[in-house]
């Protein structure tokens, strides 16, 4: 049924207009206010906090379903969902939930999650933004790079140093307000792909933010968002299998309608044998990153399944489009045809949220831990 809303949702609101906002760049104002009216940007929120309070399985078969259609949307559901009102959810007290993640997983207000900087990026213990402790508040400087929701945000989670001594463990996370003295939304990037999506940098001069505003003890900000990401990394992978399989859908569909030599296409070997290796990846990749969900669901560690679904998903999706672009031979390479931005979208799948070298880190180190516990 999850499945179902989703894909009737995609094909009636998201469907008309797609080739339109890639173009102009322009956000999916209506088709976001709708999500969050079905419920589809709080969904894994505990009802008591206005969610939909379904497992993380329910959550990435709507993702795969929203991204066959429209990345740019299932990014801004990707982040305030598992960034956002998972990170709030899980880490943040009750005034906390009480007064933001209800809104935020109603889909009334969306948020945005900051960890990237001009220079930190992979390097995510590198913060130069710093929250300097002044008694009641602390006292914000510094630039965020690449905000997903950069201007459509109403919450910010901000991770910032505030003991440069302690290293990672001087960093916290603290909950921004749009409209706090001393916050700008900076400019707008013009991106390759999800280009319904507003990315931005921010700057943040002299912002006063209230102590109650951290998430979680001090220093706690860089595991919230090592933990967050972890998650998010799942929501990133079911984005990257949607773009594969929507790929996947209009190939198979181009090749059984296309004639050449006096047959389909689809009756070449050629064509026939790029479809079955591209369904053959993408089904490893669905079950990747079910799994991931279902660890998470399970109460069981997930970093590792998570790192692992994000980074085989992603390279499916780059792949699968590329493959689907070359089935539509010129008609591939022309906007009208959709299978061009499935291709753009995709390859940041491969970078957000941990680029494909960094779910390999953390892949290898979880590899390694497991050995060395056995010897
Ligand atoms: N859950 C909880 N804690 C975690 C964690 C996880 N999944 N991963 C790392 N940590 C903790 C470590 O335990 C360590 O804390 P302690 O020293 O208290 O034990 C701390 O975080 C630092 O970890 P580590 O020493 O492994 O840091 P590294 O600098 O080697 O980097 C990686 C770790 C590379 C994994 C991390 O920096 C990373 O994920 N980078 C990518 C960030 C990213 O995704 N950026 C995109 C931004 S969002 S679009």
């Amino acid at each position: 049924m999850i499945r179902d809303a989703a894909r009737d949702f995609a094909q009636t609101e998201l469907l008309p207009g797609v080739i339109e906002r890639d173009n102009d760049q322009k956000f999916p104002a209506g088709a976001v206010k709708k999500m969050g009216e079905l419920g589809f940007l709080g969904m894994m929120t505990d009802p008591a906090y206005n969610g939909g309070g379904m497992d993380t399985l329910s959550y990435v078969l709507a993702m795969e379903e929203i991204s066959k259609i429209d990345a740019s949307a299932s990014v801004i559901m990707s982040v305030n969902n598992s960034l956002v009102c998972w990170g709030l959810e899980t880490y943040g007290n009750e005034e906390q939930k009480q007064k933001y993640l209800t809104r935020l997983a109603s889909g009334e207000i969306i948020g945005a999650f900051c960890l990237s900087e001009p220079e930190a990026g992979s390097d995510a213990t590198s913060q130069r933004t710093t929250a300097i402790d002044q008694g009641d508040y602390y006292l914000l400087n510094g630039t965020k790079n690449w905000i997903t929701n950069g201007n459509s945000a109403s919450i910010y989670l901000v991770m910032a140093q505030t003991h440069v001594s302690k290293g990672h463990r001087g960093i916290n996370c603290l909950i921004v307000e749009k409209d706090m003295d001393g916050f700008i939304v900076g400019k707008k990037e013009d991106k390759l792909g999800i280009r319904g999506s507003d990315t931005h940098s921010l700057m943040f001069t002299d912002v006063k933010v209230p102590k109650e505003n951290r998430i979680g003890e001090e220093g706690f900000g860089f595991k919230f968002a090592m933990k967050t990401l972890s998650g998010g990394r799942i929501g990133i992978a079911a984005q990257a299998l949607g773009i594969a399989s929507g790929a996947l859908e209009l190939a198979s569909k181009y090749a059984t309608e296309r004639k050449a030599f006096g047959k389909s296409i689809s009756q070449h070997q050629a064509i026939a044998f790029k479809l079955a290796d591209m369904a053959t990846k993408i089904e490893a990749a669905r079950l990747l990153v079910m799994k991931a969900a279902w660890l998470k669901d399970q109460g069981q560690n997930y970093d590792k399944a998570s790192a692992m679904a994000k980074l085989y998903a992603s390279e499916v999706a780059m792949e699968a489009t590329v493959e689907a672009v070359q089935i539509h031979g010129g008609y591939g390479f022309v906007k009208e045809y959709h299978v061009e931005r499935l291709m753009r979208d995709a390859k940041i799948t491969q970078i957000y949220e941990g680029t494909s070298e960094i779910q390999r880190i953390v892949i290898a180190r979880a590899v390694l831990d497991e050995a060395s516990a056995i010897a």
